[in-house]
């Protein structure tokens, strides 16, 4: 498995093990200790269904017995696409069990993106619901697994949460009736701790979106330090409004940090200010982790009902540049304190400080997280830039990664050579430290927290029969920050927007990805190095 990504030079790993970031347990060992320490308090709350510790890792290895009885084993790849239900974390933790890999798929994801991370990870098997927000995920993986055929790391193995319907899928309720007598307990020593821990999918910087591989070491430093910066405890009630596959609700510190402490994790089914806000109310949620499009409804949710916040202590708020005259009215109109989150599933997260003055919560993304992350602030040729001046962000630590997953080739593209991962994030430090993002220089546009590659919706334009040239670009919006505009180059009978947006949701691309606009021109301008000048098109956009 070595080769397949790029880890730490063995200086680097020493320190980190020296300094106590890698504490050398696998997410396994930590469920068990967790059980033992926690047993009878309460985990996990799925609407009417609540999980203590003790009762979460007796399904765990009821699900982890089946997935044996299956044949899966150690590094075995397994993409999970579930929502906010608790066997998302049931599954997960079961895959740790016996040595396997989660590949996170958030639940928008469709054919086009499944395809794609089946085909990267070589995932033998993906875990969905039967259906879910109108939505039924065994037409999707019927669809993925036939054009997998062909391919020996094929999903062989769809387990449906629900109905697994007319297809040869197996229901996550009967899995552990597939597990043999053999199968029984955890297997110690499954896996190593500098071993693979599960892979996320990256935004997307330039080409199609990449794999990051996360370690045990790693991701467990990532939830414990997190858990520790936003001040949790055994007393905290972590409320999961955004997708729980999404690395800031699972590990930053979401779900995995609260476990780390002894807490306890809620689910909401949905993001609606009013789900969110009865769930703090029953459950008296202490900490939760939203986006920046949520705001505004929160804000005039709360004016509108006055719901009790009074146990709420943290509303973080991450994943897209939060407008500063929106983070101000926050404290105030809410009488909860907010902490910004920026953060990358590549590793790096900053935090603004629970002691930090309002002035920067309000208008700072934060400072890094670990001791050891290395910041460097550079311009175009790598020359760090002095403080307060513009400059990509480049970063090197304890959990961040050192190169994609079987990507050898734009890994030397995406890293300096001693081993700084290139953000493509445009950053102000302050003195203090402190980071403000003022802009990107990576071809992607952030709708609101959800990330869209460019590149590969690019691609899938340029595959309509009309189309001779594409070129996303994000289109300021009041609700999402930015929103993407396809700009196209047509011979023929020039396409509608509708038209395109069906073609491309045929080709099976998540619905956040559709242009909600078509711009038409004869031909695109150019940068002095021949590339499509999209700076000189969103400038068409403003005017
Ligand atoms: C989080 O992770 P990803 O991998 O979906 O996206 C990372 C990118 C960053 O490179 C940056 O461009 C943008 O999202 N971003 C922000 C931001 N937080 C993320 N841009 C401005 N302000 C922020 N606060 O989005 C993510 C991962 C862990 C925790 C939080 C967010």
């Amino acid at each position: 498995m070595a080769q397949d990504w790029p880890g730490w030079p063995n200086t680097d790993a020493d320190r980190y093990r020296a300094a106590g970031y890698w504490a050398g347990h696998t997410f396994d060992q930590l469920l068990t200790s967790w059980s033992v320490e926690h047993g009878d308090r309460t985990a996990l709350v799925d609407g009417e269904r609540r999980f203590s510790y003790a009762a979460l890792e007796a399904e765990v290895d009821r699900v982890a017995r089946g997935l044996r009885g299956l044949g899966v084993t150690r590094g075995d790849r397994f993409i999970v696409q579930l929502p906010n239900i608790a066997e998302f974390v049931i599954g997960w933790f079961a895959l740790q069990r016996v040595g396997a890999v989660p590949v996170h798929a958030m639940p928008a994801h469709r054919a086009a993106e499944i395809e794609h991370l089946a085909r990267l990870s070589g995932a033998v098997g993906y875990f969905i619901a039967d259906r879910h927000a109108r939505f039924d995920y065994r037409e999707l993986a019927a669809e993925v697994r036939k054009t997998r055929q062909d391919c020996a790391e094929s999903l062989k193995h769809v387990i449906v949460i629900g109905d697994p319907g007319e297809h040869d899928f197996v229901s996550f309720a009967d899995l552990a009736e597939r597990g043999g007598p053999t199968a029984t307990g955890p297997t110690a020593g499954t896996a190593d701790s500098g071993d693979l821990a599960l892979l996320l999918l990256s935004g997307g910087t330039t080409g199609l979106p990449k794999l990051i591989p996360r370690t045990h070491d790693d991701y467990a430093y990532n939830a414990r330090a997190s858990a520790e910066v936003c001040g949790l405890t055994r007393d905290s009630v972590f409320l999961s409004v955004l997708p729980i596959g999404f690395n800031y609700t699972w590990c930053c510190p979401g779900a995995l940090g609260t476990w780390c402490v002894g807490g306890t994790v809620v689910l909401a089914p949905n993001p609606s200010p009013e789900t969110v806000f009865s769930l703090v109310e029953r459950e008296k949620v202490t900490i939760a982790a939203v986006n920046p499009p949520l705001v505004p409804y929160l804000l005039a949710e709360y004016g509108a009902n006055r719901p009790d916040l009074s146990t709420l202590t943290l509303l973080q708020v991450g994943s897209a540049r939060l407008a500063d005259d929106l983070a101000r009215r926050i404290t105030p109109e809410l009488g909860v304190p907010i902490q910004q989150v920026f953060g990358m599933a590549e590793g790096l997260l900053n935090y603004t400080r629970l002691d930090d003055p309002d002035e920067l919560r309000c208008t700072t993304q934060g400072v890094p997280l670990s001791p050891d992350d290395e910041i460097r602030v550079v311009d175009e040729q790598d020359n760090p830039v002095p403080d307060g001046e513009p400059g990509e962000l480049l970063t090197r630590g304890p959990y961040t990664l050192r190169g994609y997953y079987r990507a050898a080739e734009h890994n030397a593209r995406s890293f300096t050579p001693d081993g700084f991962y290139r953000t493509g994030d445009l950053v102000r430090r302050l003195p203090s430290g402190h980071l403000i993002v003022v802009g990107r220089v990576k071809d992607q546009i952030n709708r609101g927290g959800e990330k869209i590659p460019s590149t590969e919706v690019e691609g899938h334009l340029l595959a309509h029969p009309a189309v001779k040239g594409a070129a996303l670009v994000g289109q300021p919006d009041a609700v999402f920050g930015e929103v993407p505009v396809a700009f196209l180059v047509c011979h023929g009978q020039s396409p509608t927007l509708r038209e395109v947006t069906a073609f491309l949701k045929e080709r099976g691309l998540a619905p956040y990805k559709l242009p909600t606009r078509l711009v038409l021109v004869e031909e695109f301008p150019h940068t002095a190095v021949g590339k499509i000048d999209k700076k000189a098109l969103a400038a068409r956009l403003d005017s």
